[in-house]
This record gives C-alpha cells, sequence and structure tokens, in this order.
C-alpha cells in the first residue's frame, strides 16, 4: 500500500501547528495528493471512529474529533501506512520516539495532534471516507 490518510487533528489546527507539521512529514518523503480542511460534525466523528465504538474513550474521541477544523490529507510514499505511523510516533506523546511529531506536539494520548491510519485498519477505507478517486492527483 503506497497511500494512507493523515489527519490534523482540531488541537493541533487551534494551535497554528498545521504548516509544521506537514512540512515536517512532506521532509520525511510523502507526496500530497489530495488535501483539505473541514469541519466533522458528530455524526461524521462518530462513523469515521466507529472502530473504536464501545470503548471507553469513544464518546471523548467523537467530540473531540468534531471540536473544530481538521485538515486531511492523502499521502502518498512507499509503504505510506506503516512509515507514517513512524513519523507520527506512538498514541501517547510521552511514550512516542524523540522528535516524531506526537513527541513534539502532543499533549495527552487524547489530544495528540494527528491521526495516520493503521496499517491494518484497511486505510483504504480511510482515503475514501474523504475523498473521491478524481479528487486525489497522481503527479
Ligand atoms: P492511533 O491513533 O495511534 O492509531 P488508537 O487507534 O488506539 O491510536 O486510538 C485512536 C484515537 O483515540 C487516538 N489517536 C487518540 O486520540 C484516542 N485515544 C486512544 N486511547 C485513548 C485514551 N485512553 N483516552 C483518550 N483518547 C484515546
Amino acid at each position: 500500500m503506497d497511500k494512507t490518510l493523515l489527519i490534523i487533528k482540531p488541537d493541533a489546527v487551534k494551535r497554528n501547528l498545521s504548516g509544521k507539521i506537514l512540512k515536517q512529514i512532506m521532509d520525511a518523503g510523502f507526496t500530497v495528493l489530495g488535501m483539505k480542511m473541514l469541519w466533522l460534525n458528530k455524526e461524521q466523528g462518530g462513523k469515521f471512529y466507529e472502530i473504536h465504538k464501545g470503548k471507553e474513550f469513544y464518546d471523548w474521541l467523537v467530540n473531540f474529533i468534531s471540536s473544530g477544523p481538521v485538515v486531511v490529507a492523502c499521502l502518498r510514499a512507499p509503504d505510506a501506512p506503516q512509515k507514517l505511523r513512524g513519523v507520527v510516533g506512538a498514541t501517547d506523546p510521552k511514550k512516542a520516539a524523540p522528535n516524531t511529531v506526537r513527541n513534539l506536539y502532543g499533549t495527552s494520548v487524547g489530544e495528540n495532534v494527528v491521526h495516520a491510519s493503521a496499517p491494518d485498519e484497511n486505510p483504504q477505507r480511510e482515503i475514501d471516507f474523504f475523498f473521491k478517486a478524481e479528487d486525489l492527483y497522481e503527479y
């Protein structure tokens, strides 16, 4: 799989970190095939995160992801899902490797500035959630 989905979450957008985060990711070798800013409502947030339905943090997560605008991007690189998880770091910023995006900017396990598709949880489904095929540019 050479494509993955990145979401710059509301905490990072509000803190004006979108540019820095994108630069770090693009410098790591990703090409942006499509990108947009949008503000999810709770229904859309709940659907995107339906895989976590039933977990104790689900309601919090749905509220959080719909609490402000997000930037979503479809990124291309060899082994994109795996590679992006490396650049982004562990879910908990305190456990994320030095200089990963979450280590640098994350403030808690919930407010961890970005989402990156899990390689084993169908990145294509997440890309399709936000982008039609014709909205992605191969160049
Ligand atoms: P990742 O985003 O690293 O794949 P997941 O899939 O375990 O992590 O969790 C999805 C999202 O749910 C995380 N990005 C984080 O925002 C949130 N989350 C995970 N665990 C917790 C928790 N214990 N409390 C609050 N939010 C959490």
